[in-house]
């Protein structure tokens, strides 16, 4: 692989259109629709990730950051019937739903009492009786137990239904959770935007203008979000650049984004099973791709429990700079689907070490990337002690 840009440009074996694109690249320039089709089309593996590399290097210098969180799933019951979804077979088969009560969740709030997590990620399947009062309610009472704690709850699919059955707009729903304690918004629920692909995926929920309309809502109240793709199923390269224009324009207008987040589609007991699941060549391309495409989105996480931890750590030289968090076993959308961690938790010694090994600098941040902890130089003396449970 090439290490310097200017070579790609200048040798002749690299196309000329790629080299015009590699220039534009250097000069930080927006690349258009047609170039970013371009890059998956015709960009190898090693020319998509020097330039990924000079992206992520000029945002992120040679920080990676992680974040120590925990997730709460309070149902995988759902009203509605995502094509990819492992939840939907649940529902419709009645078998292994769970609910969990509100005291439920409190213990599980208080049982990271000592633990020096900064961040909760609350979501889960749309359940016909969590309201939004209720989840209203659930959000001041985590927040009277742990006030410090950053709250991420709720993809734009769950606001949509929980806003429309109390009869609120985007506006009033999303200003009463942020009364409550809410924080922000996780990116789920994006998929893909284009209309003919969501109808054949995810027909029944959320539309595209929809889930734009609500983040850009969030971004008005001074809620930021994150945004993801699901990619790796039934869309095209076109599809996906498609997908992130919208998002690049919407983030021009608000700001208000965090990070880019791609999930992997997983192919395990869903009703796409006969779709086989891309290589990790395509994982890291896409990777490259959204690094170099998306201009004016600061970070670009890999999510490990999905990808695994070693892809997650390839991923780092395609553009990625964040490697989400220390996230325990209750993220069961992932492991149903298939995903490569069934027992997603690592030690905050074990993500720092990945990271170093990888040649970078690790900083715990908190959720809007201020910086918890640098542990470049850091000496784990009690280990025992920085262990997620
Ligand atoms: O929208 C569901 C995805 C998403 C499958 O904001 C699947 O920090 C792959 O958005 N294969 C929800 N993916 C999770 C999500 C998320 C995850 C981590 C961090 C953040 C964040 C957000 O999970 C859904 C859907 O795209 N998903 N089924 C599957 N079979
Ligand atoms: Fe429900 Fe979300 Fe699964 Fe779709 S992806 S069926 S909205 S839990």
């Amino acid at each position: 692989m090439s290490e310097n840009i200017s070579d790609l440009i200048t040798n002749s074996t690299t196309a000329p259109e790629l080299q015009s694109i590699a220039k534009k690249v250097q000069a930080a320039e927006r690349l258009t629709v047609e170039e970013g089709v371009l890059l998956f089309e015709k960009g190898e593996l090693g020319f998509l990730g020097v330039l990924a590399n000079l992206v992520r290097e000029r945002k992120n210098k040679q920080f990676v950051y992680f974040n120590r969180n925990f997730h709460i799933e309070p149902t995988n019951i759902c009203v509605f019937d995502c094509k990819f979804c492992s939840y939907s077979k649940l529902l419709r088969d009645k078998m292994d739903a769970w609910e969990m009560t509100e005291e439920d969740i409190l213990e599980k709030v208080r049982s990271y009492k000592d633990i020096p997590i900064t961040e909760v990620h609350i979501v889960g399947g749309v359940h016909p009786k969590m309201g939004l009062h209720y989840f209203a309610g659930l959000i001041k009472r985590i927040k009277e137990i742990r006030p410090e704690l950053h709250v991420k709850a709720f993809t734009a699919v769950e606001l949509e239904y929980m806003c429309r059955k109390a009869k609120v707009s985007y506006k009033e729903g999303l200003q009463i959770l942020k009364d409550s304690g809410q924080d922000s918004l996780p990116g789920g629920g994006a998929e893909i935007f284009d209309e003919q692909v969501r109808k054949e995926i995810c027909a029944d929920k959320c539309d595209t203008k929809t889930w734009l309309e609500i983040h850009e809502t969030a971004h008005e109240l001074g809620m930021p979000s994150n945004a993801t793709i699901l990619y790796g199923h039934v869309e095209t390269y076109a599809h996906r650049i498609d997908h992130m224009e919208r998002l690049r324009t919407l983030q021009d207008k608000t700001g208000g984004f965090n990070t880019f987040i791609p999930l992997k589609f997983r192919n395990g007991d869903n009703q796409m099973s006969h779709i086989p699941e891309v290589s990790i060549v395509e994982d890291l391309k896409n990777y490259a791709v959204s690094r170099i495409f998306m201009d004016n989105f600061n970070h670009l996480k890999a999510y490990w429990p999905m990808i695994g931890r070693d892809t997650a750590q390839l991923s780092l030289s395609y553009g990625v700079d964040d490697m989400d968090g220390t996230i325990d076993d209750s993220t069961k959308i992932y492991s149903m689907a298939g995903a490569e961690e069934q027992s997603p938790a690592m030690s905050t010694k074990e993500l720092v070490d990945l990271i170093k090994r990888a040649g970078r600098h690790p900083i715990e941040r908190g959720t809007l990337y201020d910086v918890v902890t640098d542990y470049n130089d850091y000496i784990f003396e009690d280990e025992a002690a920085m262990l997620h449970p």
